[in-house]
């Protein structure tokens, strides 16, 4: 493959619900484009997309893929993202390297939440983006339906630019609406030959060349000045217009066709070619020097080299593949480039184009082009490279943050460290999800934003480290406290033999006036009945104790104990003897202070779709949880409330489910409340239970 100029390259999202056929679209692209040479398809498991064997194994995809083909002289860069929300990292990672972005719509149902959720985020970066109205070949396909609604939802800059010729619920052929003309599609290999534009076509076509007429004459003035004299656009005239009002965001076209049987697929290119702006159209990008200014990188080979990684790869044989976007300069091969987050030189040996996993080295991937480059040492996703004569760091992607929390444990007894290690090796690839290891409650906690993604990390797991494992709901960590003064005598008397132990205590249990994790420890001992050099062996005793409450086991919190009395042995009496007798007093007070359970509160923010605010506070209403207000928000509600942290453990899955999909939320600790009497009951059960596993 040739090396094109910025002004050739076309860098080309694809977007949509999960299954709304993005893979198969980028099948039918590289296809016509004669950059694969047979159709595969995602059910079979031999696109070139879809290659990961997780991708394989679940008929879904998983990673944003890249694939390069030459089209007319030009060249696009095909990125297919996953429609699964459990994977909006990686449709934001494609997002981020966009010119321009294509929505798949289903001709049966027509807008979804994919495509809702993929329209805000293409908005918010002001990326152009069109429509292909896919699955045009299977029964009950609805194109105007659909149209009318997707122009109810988005606007009147929702025009279509192609229509199908229908035949008994069949489509047959397809209008080109702004040359007038139309075509025959060969059922079998969606080649087209051009046919007269039937009669029934002519007035619509009128209409819809109207409205695009009234939506570009917006974007320039002298088209204005036309539109309002009455006079026709030149067909230059009209196409100018619809690049400019694509590219303004005020045009969003939509085109028709199946990408499974290969229909319309060859138009699609041929206006995506025309009327989408190339990389070199793109505005400058900031990026910020290391004194914090910022640069402007424009797309030029003139300027120094700078360099975004948006997607890595890790592959069995050749190691980590960084795909990155160049912004400015050349990359070449055999260079040292340097990347800016670690303050490290890199080595650059092959450069290569990719096409799914198909690697074609190259010498050069210029500003504007996507390209690849393997067994880099630290580069990491989100990381710019550059020339060191212009150090720049280029906006990172901002990955969602996980919400799920799963406790992940492996199969076989001890393999803890393989897992963290492994983890640690795949968030190279998934930079979203986190794991830590809980001090407290000794869990590996992995975060992901649902349940499939933390699936696929553990079924790699598996199948690149050779590791099984399991998953549990993570153990929420309670606290116990005592409510009632109390004053206890502990004593530790010990006659064995020789040297002897005593110790004894009389310590006050009360709760503190404000919250405190750690004990209050005071003494008001008179005259010495407990030596002054005891006392950091009773303040130990008690540090040690309030480990373990009475109740649950729970760490004790708002404990204020003070030493006030006791009596010593001039031999006998030890540091130990005395920790033991704090450790008594401790065993026999706190169950007399009337103690009780608290239990963590989370304050959680849930973004919805405003429709849905009813559901949302009714299901938090059963979790416990207390709603302190709601706002609005780019995605319709935010709802902020409080609720008990044992009440969230499957809450991302259950949101999915509620919202389809549209909601998330944001969970972090408040602080600890007294649990109500059931939960009490309920926790102190689980505790005697696991003693007796355990015994
Ligand atoms: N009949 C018909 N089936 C289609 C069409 N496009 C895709 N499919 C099928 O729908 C299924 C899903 O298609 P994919 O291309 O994998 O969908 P996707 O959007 O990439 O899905 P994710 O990557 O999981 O988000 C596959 O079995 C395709 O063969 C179409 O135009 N017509
Ligand atoms: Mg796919």
């Amino acid at each position: 493959m040739i090396n094109y100029p910025a002004s050739k390259i076309r860098n080309i999202t694809l977007l949509g619900h999960g299954g709304s056929g993005k893979t198969a679209l980028a099948e039918a692209m590289l296809f016509s484009a004669k950059a694969i040479d047979r159709l595969g398809r995602s059910a079979d498991g031999n696109t070139a997309m879809d290659f990961d064997p997780e991708e394989i194994k679940r008929k879904i995809s998983i990673n944003t893929t890249l694939a390069a083909c030459e089209w007319k002289n030009s060249k696009m860069n095909i990125i297919d993202t996953p429609g699964d929300f459990d994977f909006l990292g990686e449709t934001m990672a494609g997002i981020r390297v966009a010119d321009s972005a294509i929505v798949l719509i289903s001709a049966k149902g027509g807008t979804s939440v994919g495509s809702e959720k993929a329209i805000r985020l293409l908005k918010k970066r002001n990326v152009p983006f069109l429509f292909f109205m896919n699955r045009m070949d299977e029964p009950n396909a609805d194109f105007e339906g659909v149209a009318a609604r997707m122009r109810e939802n988005y606007g009147p800059g929702v025009i279509p630019l192609s229509l199908p010729i229908m035949q008994d619920d069949h489509m047959t052929g397809m209008v080109d609406v702004m040359n007038r003309r139309a075509f025959s599609i060969d059922e079998k290999s969606g080649a087209m030959t051009e046919m007269p534009v039937p009669e029934s076509f002519v007035s619509r076509i009128d209409a819809l060349q109207d409205a695009v007429n009234e939506v570009v004459a917006e974007c320039d003035e002298e088209l204005m000045e036309k539109y309002f004299a009455g006079e026709p656009f030149t067909e230059d005239e009209f196409r100018r217009g619809v690049h400019a009002g694509f590219r303004d965001g005020s045009l969003h076209p939509i085109y028709v066709g199946s990408a499974y049987r290969n229909w319309g697929v060859e138009f699609l290119m041929n206006c995506l070619s025309k009327d989408t702006p190339s990389a070199g159209e793109k505005e400058p990008v900031s990026g910020s020097a290391p004194d914090g200014s910022t640069i402007d990188v424009a797309v030029s080979e003139e300027e120094p080299l700078a360099a975004f990684v948006f997607k890595t790869i890790t592959d069995p044989f050749v190691g980590r593949i960084s795909i990155f976007r160049v912004y400015s300069g050349i990359a070449k091969t055999n260079t040292t480039i340097y990347n800016v987050e670690k303050d490290k030189d890199e080595r650059i040996g092959g450069l290569f184009y990719l096409v799914g996993k198909k690697q074609t080295t190259t010498d050069q991937v210029n500003a504007g082009d996507i390209g690849a480059v393997a067994k880099l040492m630290v580069t990491q996703t989100n990381d710019t490279l550059c020339d060191r004569s212009r150090i720049v760091s280029l906006p990172k992607i901002s990955f969602p943050t996980p919400c799920l929390e799963m406790a992940i444990v492996p199969r076989a007894k001890g393999e803890e460290d393989k897992i963290m290690a492994g983890l640690h090796k795949l968030a190279d690839e998934d930079p979203v999800f986190r794991v830590a290891l809980n001090a407290e409650t000794h869990q590996m906690v992995i975060s992901g934003l649902g349940e499939q993604e933390i699936a696929v990390l553990r079924s790699k797991l598996k199948s690149k480290f050779n590791v099984d494992s399991t998953i549990e709901a993570p153990r929420v960590p309670y606290r116990e406290a005592i409510r009632k003064k109390v004053k206890v005598q502990g004593k530790h008397k010990k006659q064995s033999g020789g040297h002897g132990q005593y110790g004894d205590v009389w310590i006050e249990f009360e709760p503190t006036e404000t919250d405190s994790q750690s004990l209050v420890f005071e003494e008001k001992v008179f005259g010495g009945s407990v030596p002054r050099n005891f006392f950091p062996a009773v303040e130990k005793g008690l540090q040690d104790s309030i480990g373990h409450g009475v109740l649950a086991g729970f760490p004790v919190v708002n404990l204020k104990a003070t030493l006030v009395d006791g009596s010593y042995h001039d031999v006998d009496s030890s540091e130990m003897a005395f920790k033991i007798a704090a450790h008594l007093a401790y065993k026999s007070g706190l169950p007399i202070a009337n103690p009780m359970l608290l239990e963590p509160i989370s304050t959680v923010v849930v973004h919805i779709p405003e429709d849905r605010q009813g559901d949302i506070m009714g299901d938090m209403n059963k979790r416990r949880g207390r709603i302190m207000g709601i706002d609005t928000d780019e995605d319709g509600s935010a709802v902020s409330c409080e609720v008990p942290t044992s009440e969230m453990a499957t809450y991302a899955t259950d949101l999915k489910s509620m919202t389809q999909g549209r909601g998330w939320y944001t969970i972090e600790h408040a602080r600890y409340e007294q649990a109500p009497a059931d939960v009490e009951i309920k926790v102190i059960q689980a505790h005697r239970h696991q003693l007796e596993v355990e015994d």
